[in-house]
């Protein structure tokens, strides 16, 4: 496949609420785009880097920096997917914008052949069951509010963002409200230590499908030890960016279950080798987001919709997000999501809605 340019775009997407984290809180997404174009068809693919290097090293103006400048001129004559991740295995890091690129290659190429992102990875269902991820608030009753709305609308699990001093007593004024049944999980996003362990105990009062990244994204080995002391199991998110690192954690027993963001990782074909990986240890896997737009959420869909993905994600529907999304929205039915079912990831920008949010285009001749 031969590939005649590619455009880097960035959009301004406000979000309907503000999102805290431990780490920060974002009120709109500063989104890159990315544009393959080849004779035969247009690839899209959206790089989720952040605007600033918070939840990971990377962020969204060094994404661009290092594709124009190393990734995107180190591309094969006529790549696919598959060559494409070998050509840019030699610069280190920079998973995020790997992981654009590659992704828009192979959206453009399945478009070529008229293959689904989904049917291409294995896709075992058309439709994948919703969480959503409910960011740190003010006060307990707004959580509680946000949390019954997100139930009037049929979301099927619930995710607290928790961090010191916001932990124990949301969980338990959401478990005592909701009931038992409810499918709980938290996320501290690295905001404990090791020493806080007799705290985090306390959390497996609760019955909690699972703690999300309790403690520091390099530190593996104590996870491994935190695990041994918490009934609640924990699931790892930035400290796997790799298969590798997937196989150290399996082997440490750091973690039993996975968020497989594909971005983090470098890409759709790393997820799948998680999950292959995940899948003969029987660790169980998720589809995390990063608050993306219709396109990132379209191919995170596909990837849900894969047999080892046996707990439902943060694959919510697009209003959760954005008044207006840059595609068609996803809609939740009965607590699901559909997996998009046309070549490659299956969805196109809006053009009237792209233009209306982009702040810069940047086009490139290969
Ligand atoms: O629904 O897309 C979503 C957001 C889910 O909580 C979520 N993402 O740490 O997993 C995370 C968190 C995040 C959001 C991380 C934005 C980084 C940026």
């Amino acid at each position: 496949m031969k590939i005649t340019g590619i455009e880097l775009r960035r959009i301004a997407m406000p979000l309907v609420a503000p999102f805290r984290t431990s780490f920060g809180t974002e009120t709109e997404r500063d989104v890159l785009l990315l544009r393959v174009v080849t004779p035969d068809a247009e690839g899209w693919a959206e790089c989720v880097a952040m605007t600033d290097p918070l939840y990971s090293p990377e962020y969204v103006d060094g994404a661009a920096d290092v594709l124009r400048r190393f990734l995107i001129p180190a591309l094969p004559t006529h790549p696919d997917a598959h060559t494409v991740g070998r050509a840019l295995h030699p610069f280190k890091g920079h998973r995020m914008a790997k992981a654009a690129l590659e992704t828009a290659v192979l959206d453009a190429q399945l478009r070529t052949t008229g293959q689904s992102l989904a049917a291409f990875l294995g896709a075992a269902k058309d439709r994948v069951p919703s969480g959503v991820s409910v960011g740190i608030m003010d006060s307990i009753p707004h959580l509680l509010d946000t949390v019954e709305d997100y139930l009037h609308q049929g979301y099927l699990r619930i995710k607290l963002k928790i961090e010191p001093g916001w932990d124990l007593a949301p969980v338990r004024a959401v478990r005592e409200r909701f009931g038992d049944d409810l499918l709980l999980q938290v996320d501290a996003n690295a905001a404990y230590t090791l020493t806080d362990a007799p705290h985090l105990t306390k959390l497996d009062a609760f019955d909690l499908l699972l703690i999300e990244q309790p403690l520091a994204n390099d530190d593996l080995v104590q996870h491994a030890q935190l695990a041994k002391l918490l009934k609640t199991p924990i699931c790892l998110d930035e400290s796997i960016e790799s298969a590798e690192h997937a196989a150290a954690a399996i082997t440490l027993g750091s973690c039993s279950i996975i968020n497989v963001k594909p971005g983090r990782i470098g890409g759709y074909l790393e997820a799948r080798r998680i999950h292959d990986l995940a899948r003969a240890h029987g660790v169980a896997l998720w589809c995390g987001g990063m608050l993306e737009t219709g396109i990132g959420r379209a191919a995170n869909l596909a990837l849900a919709a894969l047999p080892g993905f046996t707990l439902p994600g943060d694959t919510s529907a697009s209003r959760r997000y954005y008044a207006t999304d840059i595609t068609t929205p996803f809609e939740l039915r009965q607590g699901h999501l559909d997996v998009p079912t046309g070549p490659g990831i299956g969805i196109d920008p809006i053009p009237d809605i792209l233009e209306e949010v982009t702040t810069s285009t940047e086009w490139i001749t290969l």
